[in-house]
């Protein structure tokens, strides 16, 4: 009995002890002066996820904030159980790019509650309260799906590769529930909508990855008929579709054209190749500026609700031109 005591009395000690050190200042407060940034990342799916990620951490190290990064495998669970440890950890600020872009308000709201301010780079979340995240900082997805279509109208000619008057379009769509997923779906079938002849005849989620691509692609080879153009909402699922049309024994880029969105470097590669016909650019290197705006808004200045990356597109002798120095 008295052992027992015992035993639940230096429990209570140890708890209350470690309770006290989480209170204290030095468990990531701001008063060292260094800034301790919490990031949750969305996974590795794609040559531009590795290519941000990269971007983010040699950021920081060069900036001298110190970074507690996470991947959560594409899973929005994983990716909140990261911000609710980086908030009981007390960084400073929290950065997370979201899965999707529903289920976050409650750990919003708890990071708010607990004083930590968080910044949203690449994917937006829909929440009703905008005061839950500081500002918002990436592409306008909705803009490069109607880029993507407008150089469909454009070069509608010399893509209605089977001469029957009417383009088919499959779409190999990013993850479900994904803002760029759904917001490149909007922009181009908005921007397609301008021409009767053309159509999207199938659209599925390739996950944004080149195997998911590659899958889908295979299946809708064989279930539709007459497809002209594939619209893939990035390099890595428009790099799988590429394996999928050759094993089909077609020619990407003359027999079936292809758009993507990224432009990362295996992309451009096949772009200038002639495999891909048009890339939309999307910039992953988002460091630097979520650096600034992180230091910003602990300096208590102000910063703007949304700051949108430029970006341009490419043809494909604009990519055979850039392609030696492209970073990424
Ligand atoms: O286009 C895709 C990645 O959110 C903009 O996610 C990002 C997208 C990017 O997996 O390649």
């Amino acid at each position: 009995m008295l052992k027992k005591t015992l035993i639940a009395a230096s429990a209570i000690s140890m708890t209350v002890m470690t309770l006290s050190a989480c209170g204290s200042d030095d468990s990531g407060g701001s008063d060292d002066g260094k800034i301790t940034m919490g990031f949750a990342q969305v996974g590795a799916e794609s040559g531009w996820r590795t290519a941000n990620t990269k971007s983010i951490q040699e950021t920081a190290e060069a900036e001298g904030v110190e970074l507690k990064f996470t991947d959560a495998q594409g899973k929005q669970e994983n990716q909140i159980q990261a911000i609710r440890s980086y908030i009981q950890q007390k960084v400073d600020v929290i950065a997370f790019s979201p899965v999707v872009e529903t289920g976050f308000e409650s750990v919003l709201q708890e990071a708010k509650a607990a004083g930590i301010p968080v910044i949203l780079t690449d994917r937006a979340v829909d929440v009703e309260d905008t005061s839950l995240y500081e500002t918002f900082l990436g592409s306008d997805f909705v803009l490069e799906g109607e880029k993507a279509g407008e150089w469909l109208v454009e070069n509608a000619d010399d893509s209605d590769v089977d001469g029957d008057g009417k383009i088919n379009v499959v779409q190999l769509e990013g993850t479900t529930g994904a803002a760029p997923a759904i917001d490149r779906a909007e922009g181009f079938a908005s921007a397609i909508g301008a021409d009767p002849s053309m159509s999207v005849i199938a659209s599925q989620t390739g996950d944004f990855t080149r195997e998911g691509g590659k899958q889908v692609m295979e299946s809708f080879l064989q279930s539709e008929e007459g497809i002209d153009v594939v619209f893939a909402h990035n390099d890595d699922m428009g790099l799988g579709a590429i394996e999928a049309i050759e094993a089909a024994g077609l020619e990407p880029g003359k027999d079936i054209k292809i758009i993507t969105i990224d432009a990362v470097k295996d992309g451009m590669a096949a772009l200038a190749e002639g495999k891909i016909n048009y890339i939309v650019e999307c910039n992953p290197l988002l460091g630097p500026q979520l650096m600034e705006l992180a230091k910003k808004v602990l300096d208590g200045e102000e910063v703007p609700e949304r700051v949108v990356t430029e970006e341009t597109t490419f043809t494909q002798e604009q990519a055979a031109d850039v392609l030696a120095d492209r970073q990424y």
